[in-house]
């Protein structure tokens, strides 16, 4: 299901902000497609897993043996879906700050995990992978599953078989670094509100234009109104539409901005927009169709719970 908010802005009369274009400290991290990648069980591993490029706090060494600590001190970059169809994942990371743990001597890791099987992990990593410099201009780094040389839980093998990557059964009381829906909800309202109807994810119940899903979206609170969102939104130096959201890693959330001239037909496709920045912390999405004194766009935020 997807549930929706809209804001738009005519084109007239807002001044122009000059944007710098994002430039280099990129690492460029994946599987390699069509490898066998089973659970401990033997069974490959389903579309609810997600792959995670991030490192550890405060000088965390994660072992085998402290896997309870791991959400604790982690701290996501970027996390992308595994596809069980072509048995891949692969994202790339445009390093924005080199602020602790993301240091260029601090160890950049993937860990692999999924909701639906919380306790089925895989951690990599190689001495090899610091985070490049922010804003650097070298050329990207590659970390893969094939590179990785240290597997902290889970197990890789390069001949790939019987596999390519297994992850491994770890307690299943361990904390994941994840807040479902489902518990946000049970967080934020009382039991009666979660019957009747004032937690419905589609709901507004303090009135202030974001649906529940878009409260947990943005870290807000759904029963107190909040500021208008308009300050998401500004006009770049090419004079088109931009939007910046500031996403909650923890909250299993995809986060998408599409661009409209008719408030019809939304579109998010690489002709209509172009995504700056889209790392676990932030989206930065730029229209591709500049204001005009006649054109009318409009520009959205549209939140799916990733589940
Ligand atoms: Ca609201
Ligand atoms: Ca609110």
């Amino acid at each position: 299901m997807i549930f929706r908010y809209c804001h738009g802005f005519f084109g007239l009369g807002l001044s122009l902000l000059l944007v710098a274009p994002v430039e280099g400290g990129q690492v460029d991290w994946s599987s390699s497609a069509f490898s066998t990648h089973l659970t401990s069980a033997g069974v490959p591993l389903d579309d609810s897993f997600r792959f995670e490029l991030g490192a550890f706090v405060d000088g965390f060494t994660p072992t085998a043996a402290n896997t309870a600590d791991w959400a604790a001190h982690w701290r996501v970059a970027q996390r992308t879906a595994y596809n069980s169809e072509t048995q891949l994942f692969a994202a790339s990371h445009v390093v924005e700050t080199n602020a602790s743990p993301f240091g260029m001597t601090e160890q950049g890791y993937i860990w692999g995990l999924s909701i639906n099987h919380p306790a089925e992990w895989v951690l990599l990593t190689n001495p090899e992978w610091t985070w490049p410099m922010a804003g650097g201009a070298n050329p990207p780094e590659s970390w893969t599953v094939r590179s990785s040389t240290i597997s902290v839980v889970g197990t890789v093998d390069r001949s790939g078989e019987p596999f390519f990557l297994q992850t491994q059964a770890v307690d299943p009381a361990n904390e994941i670094p994840w807040i479902r829906g489902s518990a946000w909800r049970s967080e934020r309202f009382t039991e009666t509100q979660l019957g009747d109807g004032t937690a419905d994810w589609a709901a507004d119940p303090d009135g202030d234009g974001k649906s529940n899903l878009t409260e947990m979206a943005l870290d807000s609170d759904p029963l107190v109104a909040d500021e208008p969102l308009a300050s998401l939104v500004r006009v770049s130096s090419r004079n088109t539409l931009e939007m910046t959201v500031s996403k909650i890693p923890r909250h299993l959330l995809d986060y998408f901005v599409e661009v409209s001239g008719d408030l019809v037909t939304w579109r998010r496709d690489d002709a209509a927009v172009e995504v700056i920045v889209d790392s676990a912390a932030q989206l930065v999405v730029r229209d591709r169709t500049p204001l005009t004194g006649v054109q009318r766009r409009f520009i959205r935020l549209t939140v799916v719970l990733d589940e």
